[in-house]
């Protein structure tokens, strides 16, 4: 997101915060938002928050202000006051580029562990205002400035993973596993996003000719009502091999189970209700296998639950040298967690989300804590955005193996893209 303010750093105040303005926008799904401005002098940037519909129960708490009379009790008006006011008087006077800073005064100003006081969306909103703040002064690309600030040097751009098939919580396709995804595996991102393009355009011509609804669903992908999961799979396959690409070669699949959906945690077991199978904890990955022995897959996220360890070591012991194992549920971008799983050998990948946390700092002590251990970062969307696409430049800034920000398809997903896009010519 860019503002049509003046650039430099010979800013008279020098940096220091001297203005924040919180407001309450509407998001891709028309559920309220945190936008906010922050300012030194005359100079201002401005960051927005999305928001999961799949949440994991260890995120950090977005704050919702509970009225039902407003938004369905959805507003965000308190978060707005938190940011304009409480942490407006924490954080007026330190140097936007002093972002360890601004985030513990935030975190010493809530004071829990989840973010709950001041809510995880005002905390955030203002991290990612003044990174952008800060680039800005300096007169210098987002990613650029980010790399510099964390210690890397920012060269490659990561690879999409595009959602073109939604299911779970995010459509009404029936399908349980959540999202489907084509990786294209060659060129530069721009070719990759061309590909991206035209597989789901032959995906669509392939939908509509059998009387399947062509209608997107939260993150741009179809949700047509299909028989099975596996289905969805040898749909993907088809409009690859439509699009004149080939499958294994050109193109790669993946899957977001999101499986804490379907978890019936009383009975220890996974409800696949559109494969009608049903899985112990102990036996999942067998499903998982039996798909990728018929399809190329690259990446299976959340194939476990959020707390089913015992899941994940059987997942892990078994498919971790064949597939990338990616937590999102269970780590929630959270160090701690991320840890645990390092410990417990666990995953092989973390889904990195600025909004699981709560700040900036933190966000990046979690991408360098999984760096460290060897795990692939994927830097992730939610399924509720805004046109910020401050991840874009989060995932080249981090060097990032993959992006996920949902097909390319509605503005919100492309937002991400496109930049990536630009910043493809500028690096
Ligand atoms: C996920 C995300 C994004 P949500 O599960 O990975 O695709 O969904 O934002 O609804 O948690
Ligand atoms: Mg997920």
């Amino acid at each position: 997101m860019k503002s049509d303010m003046p650039r430099g750093a010979g800013s008279a105040s020098g940096g220091k915060i001297t203005k924040i303005q919180a407001l309450e926008i509407v998001d891709s799904r028309g559920n309220p938002t945190v936008q906010t401005t922050i300012w030194t002098g005359n100079i201002s940037a401005t960051a927005s928050i999305p928001s999961g519909a799949s949440t994991g129960v260890h995120e950090a708490l977005e704050l919702r202000d509970g009225d039902k009379k407003r938004y369905n009790g959805l507003g965000v008006q308190k978060a707005c006051k938190n940011v304009n006011v409480k942490i407006f008087n924490a954080v007026k006077g330190i140097s936007a580029e002093d972002q360890e800073k601004i985030d513990a005064a935030m975190l010493e100003l809530d004071g829990t562990e989840n973010k709950r006081k001041l809510g995880a969306n005002a905390i955030l909103s203002v991290s990612l205002a003044a990174a952008r703040l800060a680039a800005k002064c300096h007169n210098t690309e987002l990613f650029s400035y980010l790399g510099k600030k964390y210690g890397y040097e920012p060269k490659t751009l990561p690879t999409p993973f595009f959602n073109v098939i939604n299911g779970g919580k995010h459509a009404d396709s029936g399908l349980d596993i959540q999202e489907f995804f084509i990786i294209p595996q060659k060129g530069k991102f721009s070719e990759k996003l061309r590909m991206g393009a035209e597989v789901f355009h032959a995906l669509k011509a392939q939908l509509a000719k059998k009387g399947l609804s062509t209608a997107v669903g939260d993150e741009g992908g179809f949700a047509p009502r299909l028989r099975s999961n596996e289905e969805a799979l040898k749909e993907l396959a088809d409009a690859i091999a439509a699009a004149k690409y080939r499958l294994g070669r050109d193109f790669f699949l993946g899957l977001d189970a999101a499986s804490s959906e379907f978890f019936d945690e009383k009975k220890g077991s996974y409800e696949l209700r559109a494969s009608k199978l049903t899985a112990k904890s102990s036996n999942i990955y067998q499903i998982y296998r039996k798909w990728m022995v018929k399809y190329p897959i690259l990446a299976i996220e959340d194939g476990c639950a959020e707390d089913d360890f015992l899941g994940w070591k059987f997942l892990t012991q078994n498919l971790g040298e064949k597939v990338l194992l990616v937590g999102d549920d269970l780590f929630v971008t959270n160090p701690t967690r991320i840890q645990m799983g390092i410990t417990q050998k666990i995953a092989n990948a973390v889904l990195i989300k600025v909004n699981q946390i709560g700040t900036l700092t933190e966000t990046l002590a979690a991408i360098k804590l999984a760096q460290k251990n060897n795990y692939k970062i994927v830097i992730s969307h939610r399924s509720g955005e805004t046109a910020d696409d401050f991840i874009a430049d989060l995932a080249v800034a981090a060097g990032a193996e993959y992006i996920k920000a949902g097909a390319p398809s509605r503005g919100e997903r492309l937002a991400k893209y496109n930049r990536l896009v630009e910043i493809e010519t500028i690096i």
